[in-house]
């Protein structure tokens, strides 16, 4: 027999003893609030809304589909119900698998919620047409009962609108991720396909949990030894891990894969052996990945290889790829991210200009894949003209969830707000109403195929996305992806009561806070329409005054600054950016006067001393939305202090030292663009602008070093 070591200490140990272990449990406690468990904390509700009706309701459950029959994807279902409703509730569910007619409303990865009364027991039944949409139903009902909605009231049908919700890793094989702010890549690939990182399993729930379906797993500039038998099945091993989870793989696919991994001395797309190269690929990665989603492609864009290397055009060389993938259900994503300092044409043009005429020429399993505005991922852009021109071609709206232009993982930005203004924005495609969100997902021009991209802000650090906040972009794409007419606020509050409490004194002000981060961010880095004044490679601070790298790379090409104004005239009397929006866009943002403000430098230059509608000069108002930058970041700090003592103190204490260096960094930005703007407009500071700490030299030397996801490494 062994006895309790605590039995066998005198007292006085043992109240000592006693101390050390409430200490460890305590901070065991705090230790449990590392952000780990995301959205997904099942921690007990204190005062659920109608206690006894959740009891009951709960208790019995029924997982119903056609097969009626367990599977892997039902048992994860099941356990994430037990799990989550025991941490919840204290509830032991009872939990039944039946048969069920097919329901058209469900389709393929849609469910129904229903409450029903078997006898004198109320059950809730979840239908789905297949194993999946059981798994989404459930996470639905989780999130329902997290968020403590009224359990009556749940009475749901749900399909998704867009079919591939997916995430893009830019992630590299040897863990370094572009762009990525979190630590490294959560792929090991150097023990995969051995050992399995119980990781990966969470990761996957997290996903499913949002209903996205797919993670691209390689980084865009690609390498092209993922397509080798060894990666491949690292790859495969990945694939199991998800695949409970209704998660694909997919990989990125160098263009030049075939000679560089393939013995071939070329790889033209209309090569006949180039072609069969590629058939041949794909026919092995389907027997080692019998699932696998198919390639996503950066092709000839920032020095990436392409099918104009051989004189060929973008459709040629996706059209290849897709035809290799089509007898096994694999898709193409062609990244339409292009631009060349090469080429005289203004940037934001360039997509456009080598796209719109492939409309209609490429195979109908290629999507062309398109960022939400026409330069890069800035804290403000118009939504990509080619939304609006490509009626013939599936397009997928890729989004930035890794925030490379908005303060890496040092800053709160919540990018809901961005992300909605990108798919509410009418398009006009196909007459009124042709917004985004409706091209993307099929409904203006019926494709069949549909698709959704977030570049993933994810990696090692235990939290997982580095802010302890960041993780809601995350939980912001996956909701949109699911479902783009949520609104932002809807999705801030689901994700604030799921991550920290249902407390109202808790969740309104974090609320606030996401809400309002994304415009301040604008306010201090890029306001009314400026853009990628960011500083070279690592794009984190200010860098407005950068001249000496291709045209294309400095902030001076975008700002445009000079003694009579300053923005980048793309109106008709300038490079006519307009013109690639259908008229009533154009109409809008091609005048001065009709513009809306926050856009206004991105598409016109502006004299100074312009008027705004607040009666300001330009010069003005510009000097007062940095200062409106610097203040609000303050108030997400004062916000974020009233919580004091209602949040655990890890969380609390790690946000409130971000803020810190956010509130830092914005008085940065306002005070170095400000002066380096001040030597074109000769104009002083308006009343309410705080002056600078330093002189403009002063950040102009600034030099940052090993910037986490710089791709130089510099
Ligand atoms: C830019 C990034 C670069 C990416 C590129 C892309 O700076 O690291 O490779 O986009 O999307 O935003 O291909």
């Amino acid at each position: 027999m062994t006895l309790c070591p605590l039995l066998i200490m005198n007292s006085r140990l043992r109240s000592c003893f006693g101390l050390i272990l409430v200490g460890i449990l305590s901070s065991g406690v705090a230790r449990a609030e590392d952000g780990y468990r995301l959205w997904l904390r099942y921690d007990r509700i204190v005062k659920p809304a109608q206690p006894t009706f959740y009891a009951d309701a709960l208790s019995h459950i029924v997982l119903a589909t056609p097969a009626g029959t367990d599977s892997p994807t039902i048992t994860a279902a099941r356990d994430e119900l037990m799990t989550g409703l025991s941490g919840l509730l204290g509830i032991k569910a009872d939990i039944t698998i039946e048969g069920s007619v097919p329901n058209a409303a469900c389709g393929e990865e849609g469910y129904s919620i229903q409450m029903a009364a078997r006898g004198s027991i109320s059950t809730v039944v979840i239908t789905a047409n297949h194993d999946i949409g059981v798994l989404y139903g459930a996470f639905t009902l989780l999130r329902h009962v997290q968020t403590d909605g009224l359990i009556n009231e749940l009475a749901v049908t749900e399909t998704p609108r867009i079919q591939r919700r997916i995430l893009d890793h830019w992630d590299n094989l040897n863990r370094t991720i572009e762009r990525g702010y979190a630590g490294f890549s959560l792929w090991d690939w150097f023990q995969l396909p051995d050992r399995i990182d119980p990781r990966y399993r969470d990761y996957a729930r997290a996903n499913a949990s949002i209903g996205i379906n797919g993670a691209v797993l390689t980084n865009v500039n690609a390498d092209a030894l993922v397509l080798t038998d060894p990666y491949l099945r690292k790859a495969a091993a990945l694939a199991e891990a998800f695949r409970p989870y209704g998660i694909r793989v997919y990989l990125t696919a160098r263009f030049s894969a075939p000679a560089d991994v393939g013995g071939l001395k070329t790889a033209d797309p209309l090569d006949p052996a180039v072609k069969a190269w590629w058939a041949a690929k794909a026919e092995e990665i389907y027997q080692i990945i019998p699932d696998f989603g198919g390639f996503l492609v950066k092709a000839n864009s920032e020095g990436q290889p392409g099918p104009q290397d051989y004189g060929r055009t973008h459709a040629d060389g996706a059209n290849v790829l897709a035809d290799a993938l089509a007898p096994h259900g694999g898709i193409v994503m062609w990244r339409a991210f292009v631009y060349d300092h090469h080429v005289p044409d203004d940037r934001a043009k360039q997509a456009y200009n080598e796209f719109h005429p492939l409309d209609g020429k490429f195979h109908p399993n290629v999507v062309v894949q398109i960022k939400n505005g026409p330069v890069d991922f800035q804290p403000r852009e118009p939504f990509h003209p080619l939304f609006g021109a490509m009626l013939r071609t599936p397009l997928a709206l890729e989004l930035e969830i890794t925030q490379e232009y908005l303060g890496a993982s040092v800053h709160l930005a919540f990018l809901a707000p961005m992300w909605k203004e990108c798919l509410d924005a009418d398009t006009f495609a196909s007459g009124h109403g042709s917004t985004v969100a409706r091209v993307v997902d099929g409904s203006v021009d019926n494709h069949p195929l549909t698709a959704i991209a977030g570049v993933a802000n994810t990696g090692t650090d235990r939290n997982w996305c580095g802010h302890p906040l960041a993780a809601a972009n995350w939980y912001a794409f996956g909701r949109l992806a699911w479902d783009h007419t949520l609104s932002a606020d809807r999705i801030a509050g689901e994700w604030t009561r799921m991550t920290f409490s249902n407390d109202p004194r808790v969740e309104g002000p974090i609320q606030t806070m996401l809400l309002a981060s994304r415009e301040a961010v604008v306010d201090y880095m890029t306001p009314l329409g400026l853009h990628h004044l960011m500083a070279t490679d690592h794009h984190y601070g200010p860098g407005p005054w950068v001249d000496n790298l291709r045209p294309d790379w400095t902030p001076v090409y975008y700002h445009r600054a000079d003694e009579r104004g300053i923005g980048f005239d793309r109106s008709a009397t300038g490079s006519n950016a307009v013109g690639q929006y259908a008229p009533p866009v154009a109409k809008i943002f091609g005048d001065l006067a009709t513009c809306p403000e926050n856009l206004l430098l991105w598409f016109h230059h502006v004299p100074w001393d312009y008027r705004l509608s607040s009666g300001r000069t330009l010069w003005d108002e510009l000097c007062l939305h940095y200062q409106s930058g610097v203040e609000r970041t303050r108030g997400l700090q004062g916000t974020w202090a009233s919580l004091a003592g209602l949040i655990d103190q890890e969380r609390f204490d790690h946000v409130r030292v971000l803020l810190s260096r956010q509130e830092r960094d914005a008085r940065g930005w306002r005070d170095a663009c400000l002066q380096y703007f001040q030597t074109f407009s000769h104009r002083p500071l308006p009343a309410g602008v705080e002056p600078p700490e330093h002189p403009l030299q002063y950040y102009k030397d600034v030099h940052l070093h090993y910037v986490p996801g710089t791709p130089s490494g510099l």
